[in-house]
């Protein structure tokens, strides 16, 4: 049977403009639907807006606008961003489009002549921002906890649904089906909420108070509630029931939000399906949100972020790169220059650029650019079994990860091996092969490198569509019939055909440094971060080991030139190579954290630094030791006793400047 793949993002309110969070859920759903592709997969990508309610009315009220042409020019904003992202949806579903409100009114009719809806009266406090009634419970010193401002008291007659009905059935099947509602987290969040009585749910709005909706096929007088609206674009978008495409796509069917709206897509979204007889969607996957500095995003504090902006100043690929790379799928995500810049020249433009830079430098000087054969499986050495069972193991975790959405850990598990194909080419040293001579091992090295290039290539496509083909192009990968299978790339190794052209210089991704052009965003971060990356680019002229005596003196401004700052030792581990040396991953306050080898190791054991604060020269030029690559120091003091950490006295955190 044709194997299928489904994947939904939320349909936005078309009350705001799409900014990094609407670009985050759509990017990474992007990926996914390439991803399973990739394997061979039957997909189906969807997207769309929100468009009816109070929220909606009232925005194009205040804009002095009809609702429809309101909803029509910021529903035309979303779908003419996402081709700019390079994100390929399947369908882009409004909830006016004619289609999907005729499915809400048979869905309703349906559920109604099931009795499942009943009419009753209601009071209640109503949140215009939420959309919903809220419990006094709920409420924080008698506030939307959201919007920070008393709800209206309302009382009204409406339909309900009878939500409460499912709560028993819905418990079961959560707690029997524990892929459902994925991270854990948030499976038991809902599980927790599933152990409070579950009231029914308020369906309608009467027409004296809101016009704009879908009104209700069994009372004219009503309009529909604006979830139980939304929540049906996901079957509408298919045809449901007879549509071929819901039939093919609904049994394969993931929704991916973030935690802030669990509840109607965790609990009002299945209880409506169970009542209507509609088989359950598969999967749920939650994630967290992107704050901007440490602060929410939001219009009043001037902090949102603008994703052409950013895709402007720094490119589409570093921006795909940096979203998935960062955001930890289901906790809350960090969003700033300083780190996606950072991100970008630690692992594309050192590790993942340098690779490729020099695999094709020395395939165009050893070869003529051309591919060399392929080795004889005598031909090869310990180093190069070991490169193609990383390859195997690592690209195996990168699969298993992307699948279970956790695009971070997945890109670094690529990362891993991105790392892992540097050093390779360190220790076999292919200049010294070429200098003595040894053709035929010098081929093995450099076929195998390009067989990891091919790849790495290949594996990033889903994340950076742009970048992977360009990577291809390099390789001369004839991309016209490439008809990749993820899976077996990833498993088998697959060289370059012999003689293949491949491009004799490559340049992929050239350092960068922050631009930055909004005055007063974030101003005293952004402001220690220009002056980190202006003192970055002039040279270095400390020199290390001198004795104070000899040390020249050096200007005020030579100082200023330092960066030095606090930082906390998140991991240590032995260097491979060097009994002398530690390699410490360390948070220096830029929202990622960066790899610094130290001469530490005759003084300090890996665990006596994880967790500790350490002084970083960080704007020190990265460079190998024993073929690690070490982006900063650590300073610490030679005494008579030995080597000692030099680490501030007080509470401090990391990032804090020292001067
Ligand atoms: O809730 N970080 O629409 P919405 C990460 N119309 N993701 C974010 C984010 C942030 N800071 N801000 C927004 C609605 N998002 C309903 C959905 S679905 C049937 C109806 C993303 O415009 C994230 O995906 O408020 C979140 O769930 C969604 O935008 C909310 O979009």
């Amino acid at each position: 049977m044709e194997e299928t793949f489904y994947i939904t993002t939320p349909i936005y309110y078309v009350n705001a403009e799409p900014h990094l969070g609407h670009a985050y859920t759509t990017i990474l759903a992007d990926s996914l639907s390439r991803f399973h592709k990739m394997q061979g997969k039957r997909t189906f990508f969807l997207t769309g807006t929100d468009e009816h309610g109070d929220k909606i009315m009232q925005s194009a009220r205040e804009r002095g606008e009809d609702a429809q042409e309101y909803a029509d020019r910021v529903s035309r904003q979303f779908r003419e961003l996402w081709p700019e992202l390079n994100i390929d949806y399947d369908r882009f579903i409004r909830t006016t489009d004619p289609d999907h409100v005729a499915c809400v009114q048979r869905f309703l009719q349906l559920v109604y002549d099931n009795g499942d809806i009943y009419f009753g009266e209601y009071g209640g406090y109503y949140c215009f921002g939420c959309e919903r009634f809220f419990t006094e419970k709920e409420l924080e010193d008698g506030n939307c906890p959201d919007h920070q401002k008393p709800p209206e008291y309302i009382q009204e007659t409406n339909y309900f649904f009878r939500m409460s009905r499912y709560q028993e059935w819905l418990r079961g099947y959560i707690q029997d089906n524990p892929d459902f509602i994925q991270p854990e987290r948030y499976r038991r969040e809902v599980l927790a909420m599933l152990r409070e009585p579950l009231d029914d749910l308020c369906i309608s709005r009467p027409k004296s108070r809101l016009e704009w909706g879908i009104e209700l096929p069994f009372d004219s007088g009503y309009v529909t509630y604006v979830w139980f609206d939304a929540l049906l674009n996901y079957i509408s978008a298919l045809g449901w029931p007879e549509g071929e495409d819901y039939v093919r796509f609904w049994p394969a069917a993931h929704h991916l939000v973030a935690k802030d709206i669990l509840k109607p897509h965790a609990i009002f979204w299945p209880t409506m399906l169970r009542a209507a007889g509609v088989p359950l969607y598969r999967g749920l996957r939650v994630h967290g949100y992107w704050k901007v500095h440490e602060e929410k995003m939001s219009k009043t504090l001037g902090n949102v972020v603008r994703p052409l902006e950013l895709r402007s100043k720094y490119g589409l690929d570093a921006f795909r790169f940096f979203l998935l790379r960062e955001m930890q799928f289901g906790h809350d995500g960090n969003f700033s220059e300083e780190g996606l810049i950072g991100r970008f020249n630690a692992d594309l433009a050192n590790d993942l650029g340098n690779l490729f830079s020099r695999c094709l430098a020395m395939t165009g000087k050893y070869f003529g650019a051309s591919a060399p054969p392929h080795p004889d499986d005598l031909d090869l050495e310990r180093e190069d079994e070991e490169l193609l069972q990383l390859g195997r193991d690592y690209l195996e975790k990168y699969l298993q990860c992307f699948e279970a959405v956790h695009t971070a850990e997945a890109l670094e598990w690529l990362m891993e091996f991105v790392r892992g194909v540097n050093k390779y080419i360190d220790t076999t040293a292919p200049w010294s092969l070429y200098k003595q001579g040894y053709t035929q091992r010098l081929q093995t090295v450099l076929a195998l490198a390009l067989a990891s290039l091919r790849r790495i290539a290949l594996a990033l496509r889903p994340v950076m569509p742009d970048a992977s083909h360009t990577m291809c192009e390099q390789l001369g990968l004839d991309l016209g019939s490439l008809d990749v299978d993820l899976r077996q790339e990833c498993s088998e190794w697959v060289f370059l055909s012999e003689g293949t052209r491949v491009a004799k210089k490559s340049n992929l991704f050239p350092r960068q440094e922050l631009k930055l052009e909004r005055e007063g965003a974030g101003e005293g971060k952004h402001a220690s971060g220009q002056k980190k990356n202006k003192a970055g680019k002039e040279k270095a002229e400390s020199k290390q080991g001198s004795e104070s005596e000899q040390t020249p003196e050096i200007d005020f401004t030579d100082f200023q030139k330092l960066d030095m700052r606090v930082g906390r030792v998140e991991g240590a581990s032995p260097h491979p190579d060097a009994d002398r040396l530690l390699q410490l991953e360390v948070d220096a306050g830029e929202g990622y954290t960066r790899r610094i080898v130290a001469g530490l190791a005759e003084a300090y054991s890996p665990q006596d630094l994880v967790g500790r604060h350490v002084t970083v020269l960080a704007n020190l030029k990265p460079r190998k030791l024993r073929g690690v690559t070490s982006h900063g120091m650590v300073l610490a003091v030679h005494g008579e006793q030995g080597l000692s950490l030099l680490a501030p006295d007080q509470v401090v955190s990391p990032g804090d400047k020292i001067s």
